[in-house]
């Protein structure tokens, strides 16, 4: 049996700047790799080297059978001294995007993805109010450059993660600084991606623009305990409806999801007896894609849905293939219900630096040798291109 995807539906996979480029030594990220108390297992280095490799890295793409490429462009690159542009990586960029669509491919440009300049964050960063005019002129001259050759904008990712990992969990930039910063971080983040909205539709109006959010299946257990749905429902509030709820007028929302999280009547229970345990700690569990998509839909009363990220981080390729295959399920019964899901994007296209993890886990369908850089898809590369070039999904 075959099940189709709608007409128009979009395949792509994702990258974030940090991950990928390497020597990206002028952001936070950097110096937190290199600073001697942070939980990072190594630094970046020279990541991918995509800085100068994305030409062959488009083209495989390309040639894999995908049409659209979620990267993100890094703005301690394009303003590395507050105020002073550089004219030449905005050009880069604007050769990333023109080599995307000479291939046929759809650039989808995130303009922030976990990294800031190291002067945005020696004045505080995203727990200082004044951090949202400084992304606002980013953003403007960003858009001036790229808006004509994009075909979507993601303005921020994850930034319930950017809060709730670096100002609480302190495994990101700045480092545990409290619950206070992590709530004020929270509130700046949502408005900044409101202000930066405004600003990207008034230099592009045609472009679509939305954020993305990382969302988990969270679940109370048991499912009828009050106090455990009462916890579920606190927890979700903050990391997720906080944000789903200001991307209602929006474009699209942006649904990064990897696994579920059970939520008892004392707080998070961690992994289910019997349920595979991935690298990163949790479970394999392709369904909460489309339970956070069902989710995203409702609570942003029917925003359209791309999904910008979904994938596993693991060594068995055919673990990974079989998750893919399981969510993309997930995606059509959604459809099938008459939620509007555009795309559905893979993270990610290459095995790459993982944050504080590393280069240990693989997320990549592609292969990314350390030593030489060289590139080999996997499997799971061929088999998601395939599915992406037909459109539908071929049961076995
Ligand atoms: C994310 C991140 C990626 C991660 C991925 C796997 O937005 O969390 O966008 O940078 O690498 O999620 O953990």
């Amino acid at each position: 049996m075959t099940r189709r995807f709608p007409e128009g539906f979009r395949w792509g996979t994702a990258t974030a700047a940090h991950q990928v480029e390497g020597n990206n030594v002028n952001n936070d990220w950097w110096a937190w790799e290199l600073a001697p108390d942070t939980p990072c297992v190594e630094p970046s280095g020279d990541a991918c080297d995509q800085y100068h490799r994305y030409p062959a890295d488009i083209a495989l793409l390309a040639q894999l059978g995908f049409d659209n490429y979620r990267f993100s462009i890094e703005w301690s690159r394009i303003e590395p001294v507050e105020g002073q542009f550089s004219r030449a990586a905005l050009d880069h960029y604007r050769r990333v995007c023109a080599t995307c669509l000479e291939h046929g491919i759809e650039p989808v440009v995130t303009y922030h993805h976990f990294t800031s300049p190291q002067w945005l964050a020696a004045q505080g960063g995203w727990h200082e109010r004044a951090t949202i005019e400084k992304f606002v002129r980013f953003s403007e001259k960003a858009t001036e450059h790229l808006g004509d050759l994009a075909g979507r904008i993601c303005t921020i990712n994850e930034p319930n993660v950017v809060a709730f990992i670096g100002y609480m969990v302190g495994a990101f930039p700045p480092g545990a600084l409290g619950k206070e910063h992590w709530l004020t971080a929270q509130d700046i983040m949502r408005d900044a991606h409101v202000a930066a909205t405004e600003a990207i539709k008034n230099v592009a109006p045609d472009v679509p623009v939305g954020l993305t959010v990382s969302m988990s299946d969270y679940q109370a257990v048991p499912a009828d305990d009050d106090l455990a749905v009462a916890r579920r429902d606190r927890i979700r509030f903050l990391s997720e409806d906080h944000y789903l709820e200001a991307c209602r007028d929006d474009d699209f929302i942006g649904v990064q999801t990897y696994s579920r999280t059970r939520i008892g009547p004392e707080g998070e229970l961690g992994p289910e007896d019997g349920v595979p345990v991935l690298p990163m700690g949790y479970e394999y569990y392709p369904e909460s894609l489309a339970a956070t998509i069902r989710r995203a839909w409702e609570v942003t009363e029917q925003t359209p849905v791309l999904v910008t990220e979904n994938g596993i981080g693991t060594d068995d390729d055919t673990q990974r293939q079989a998750y893919l295959r399981a969510a993309l399920e997930g995606v059509l019964d959604c459809i099938d219900d008459g939620i509007e899901v555009l795309g559905y994007t893979c993270w990610s296209l290459l095995d790459n630096f993982e944050w504080a993890f590393g280069y240990g886990p693989r997320f990549g369908i592609v292969d990314v040798d350390r030593a030489t850089q060289l590139r080999t898809p996997k499997p799971s590369a061929h088999w998601l291109g395939g599915v992406a070039r037909a459109n539908a999904l071929d049961r076995p």
